[in-house]
């Protein structure tokens, strides 16, 4: 018979902490926090396995594991395109809120969640993509910042947008011409070649909003909103009355000719 090997306190126990501790920080309070999460090596499981360049049920794949990511960790709305998706918390008032503000859980449980349920989804509205994923599991890596200014949160979004658009340029763009033709060319050689060069059946309008700005879902409050934006279809629209309960609305802005982000700031 083995010897008892346990003697109730492990010695090691403490200088096992007091290693793990070298490498936890955490976020500080009073801050906007902004978690983006991106697919690990997803050129390759969307070559083998998506529509090009833009395939629906990947999107919803996406819209749909970063929606449960926002009901989870109560964030107030996330912006997503292509395999990216970044999440926006109001400033933590409490060091007890967003995982106790622990900068090693809130990136590993987001990715995470991330990784299951995108998982799930995908294979649920694409179960031919079965093999591919028992051989190539999709997952995510996150990364998490502060930001002290609403404003800058406007800049990052616009900023997100610009990759989102570049990306969606070269998407069509390596539709239609081959590589060789698409050597040298810069983000703005890009458009013009995509937007302007190409006929109106295969060039960029063709192409879904979520594609070509990706999309931003938040929900509203449980008080008077009072929103006007312009959507991307050029119309205004105005959701104004008392809100009863939360629900969840999916709207696209194209932010680089958005005059006023007021209703962002709403939600803060
Ligand atoms: N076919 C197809 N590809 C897509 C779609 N959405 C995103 N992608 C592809 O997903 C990839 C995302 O690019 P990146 O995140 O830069 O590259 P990655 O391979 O994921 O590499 P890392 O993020 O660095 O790990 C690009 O190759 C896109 O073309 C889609 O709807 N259809
Ligand atoms: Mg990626």
């Amino acid at each position: 018979m083995s010897q008892a090997y346990w003697n109730g306190s492990h010695s090691g126990g403490k200088q096992f902490k007091e290693l793990e501790k070298e490498f936890q920080s955490s976020l500080s309070l009073n801050k906007i926090t902004v978690v983006r999460v991106d697919g690990h090596l997803f050129s390759k499981l969307t070559k083998n396995t998506c529509v090009k360049p833009y395939d629906k049920h990947f999107a919803e794949s996406m819209r749909v594991a970063s929606e449960s990511v926002m009901k989870e960790t109560g964030a107030m709305f996330f912006i997503t395109h292509s395999d990216e998706t970044s999440f926006v918390f109001a400033p933590v008032k409490s060091k007890h809120s967003l995982y106790n503000l622990r900068v090693n859980k809130i990136i590993t449980l987001i990715s995470g969640l991330m990784s299951t349920v995108f998982t799930l989804k995908f294979n649920e509205l694409k179960p031919e993509s079965i093999g591919w994923l028992k051989l190539h599991p999709s997952y995510f890596d996150a990364r998490v910042f502060q930001l002290k200014h609403t404003g800058s949160i406007v800049e990052y979004m616009k900023w997100r947008q610009e990759d989102c658009k570049r990306n969606g340029h070269h998407g069509v763009a390596k539709k239609h011409f081959s590589q060789k033709q698409l050597t040298g060319l810069n983000a703005q050689g890009l458009n013009e070649l995509v937007c302007d060069k190409m006929g109106i059946e295969y060039g960029w309008e063709s192409y879904p909003k979520d594609y070509k700005y990706g999309f931003l879902q938040y929900y509203t409050r449980s008080r008077v909103v009072s929103l006007t934006y312009k959507t991307i279809e050029g119309d205004m629209r105005e959701f104004v009355g008392d809100v009863l309960r939360r629900r969840m609305k999916t709207i696209t802005i194209d932010f680089s000719s958005m005059k006023s982000f007021n209703f962002l700031f709403e939600l803060f």
